[in-house]
Formats: C-alpha cells, structure tokens, sequence
C-alpha cells in the first residue's frame, strides 16, 4: 500500500498486518472492508481472520455460531447419558425378571 494510505487508514507503515490477524492491511481495506486496527472488526469474539474462513460476514455480528454448537454438543451427551440409562435399566429390568423365573421353577 502507499505510506499515504497507510497513514490515512492509521496502520503501521513497516507492518503489513498491523492487527496481526493474518489478514493484510492491504486485504482488510480493499478485499474484504474490515478494520485493519482490530482483529475482530465487528466485535462477535470471532476474528476477522476466522470470520474468513468460515464464510461468515467479518462486519455483520455473526449470531454466536460456537455457543449454538456448543449447546447442541451438550445436548448430545445428554442424549447419549440418557440412552445409556435407559439401556442400563433395561437389562437390570431384563436380568431381574430372568432371574425371577429361574428361581420360579
Ligand atoms: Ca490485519
Ligand atoms: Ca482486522
Ligand atoms: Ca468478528
């Protein structure tokens, strides 16, 4: 980029990435409009970087994505936690009622 610009943006003129983002201030300017001053331009706790790669907009809040994952993986153990009950209490229910018999005869 010319020093001008680089002076008019206030980015570091001897770093190119002067957020360290991984996205060049060149890039965040003219590729993709994020803030080269900050690594995560719209402040969602996702970098401008990450935002990038997952496809997601840089500059519009992206509606928590990890947590919603995170909640859906935790309902998944509970899932799982709940089936392995159920099945533990099946074959309890199962071995008793073998045992029951045998003893019946
Ligand atoms: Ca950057
Ligand atoms: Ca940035
Ligand atoms: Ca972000």
């Amino acid at each position: 980029m010319y020093d001008c610009e680089e002076t008019n943006a206030g980015t570091s003129l001897t770093d190119s990435d002067t957020d360290n983002d991984e996205l060049t201030d060149y890039e965040e300017i003219h590729v993709y409009g994020t803030n080269p001053l900050s690594t995560d331009t719209d402040n969602d706790g996702i970098s401008d970087n990450e935002e990038i790669q997952m496809g997601t907009n840089p500059l519009v809040e992206t509606v928590a994505l990890p947590k919603v994952l995170e909640e859906l993986e935790t309902t998944r153990i509970l899932m799982y936690i709940f089936l392995a009950t159920t099945i533990i209490f099946l074959l309890t229910t199962v071995i008793t009622a073998i045992l029951f018999i045998k003893r019946q005869k």
